[in-house]
């Protein structure tokens, strides 16, 4: 996989990315990361940016040109026209399942955008894909940018070892991961459940499928909806609700 990051802050991704296990990664040539710095594509004595709105109103926007050609020097040495992602909560919501197909991909563009936004234009040549990360405003693009390539990242072959790896966890079929335990087999007054001490893998397993039914009916009724659980564990679910209903009411 290849990231390539069109933004006015090229060293908050180039720290954040070469840290931990995208740092691994990156050591390892699993994933490439070319930061592409906007600013140097601005070809006037001050390399401004960016400039007021036609129409007046607050703030100033990025202007069409450089953003076009930071994305242009990308694009001179990407096979065809690469997937380019601008950040901005007009997106549509990241989700997993996003993250599993952009790992398929061989580049990918983000463009972080500043200040209220960029030029129109530049958007409509260039941006294929129009993503947010969630329902609250920030400064900038670059920490979405860099949430999305952690999480397309852990989908790319080899970036996560043994210990490390897994659709086995949150949002693995739509349900939350089960409650873990490590060392002390007691700690302040509270027992490991019993079942993780037996050894019986085959208790255990239907043990942590329930804890996960249990924790997502709880925790994320909405994900619960899109699970996909057996009639009898639709019953179950329907039995805890009810439960969990009258002792409301107690
Ligand atoms: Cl992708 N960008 C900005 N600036 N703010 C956001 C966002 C993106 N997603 C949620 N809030």
């Amino acid at each position: 996989m290849n990231f390539h990051v069109l933004t006015l802050f090229p060293e908050m991704i180039e720290n954040g990315m070469n840290t931990s296990i995208t740092g691994r990664a990156i050591a390892k040539g699993l994933l490439t990361l070319e930061t592409v710095n906007i600013r140097d594509f601005a070809f006037n004595k001050h390399q401004k940016v960016d400039d007021y709105t036609y129409g007046g109103g607050a703030g100033m926007l990025m202007q069409a040109e450089p953003v076009y050609l930071a994305y242009e020097s990308v694009a001179a040495h990407t096979q065809g026209k690469p997937r380019v992602v601008y950040l901005t909560p007009q997106g549509e919501i990241f989700n997993q399942s996003m993250a599993r197909e952009m790992a398929q991909e061989k580049d990918l563009v983000f463009l972080c955008g500043h200040y209220e936004g960029i030029d129109e234009r530049v958007l409509e040549e260039i941006v294929t894909d129009y993503v947010s990360i969630g329902d609250y405003v920030l400064t900038g693009g670059e920490l979405p940018a860099m949430v999305m390539m952690d999480s397309i990242s852990r989908m790319v072959p080899g970036v996560l070892n043994n210990e490390e790896s897994g659709e086995t966890e949150s949002f693995a079929g739509n349900l939350l991961e089960y409650p873990q335990y490590s060392r002390p087999e007691e700690w302040h007054g509270k027992k490991v459940p019993e079942v993780l001490m037996s050894g019986h893998h085959a208790n255990i397993d239907k043990w942590r499928r329930e804890q996960s039914i249990i924790r997502t009916a709880q925790r994320r009724p909405d994900l619960l909806k899109k699970a996909d659980l057996s009639n009898k564990e639709w019953n179950f679910v329907r039995q805890l609700k009810k439960q969990w209903k009258e002792e409301e009411t107690k």
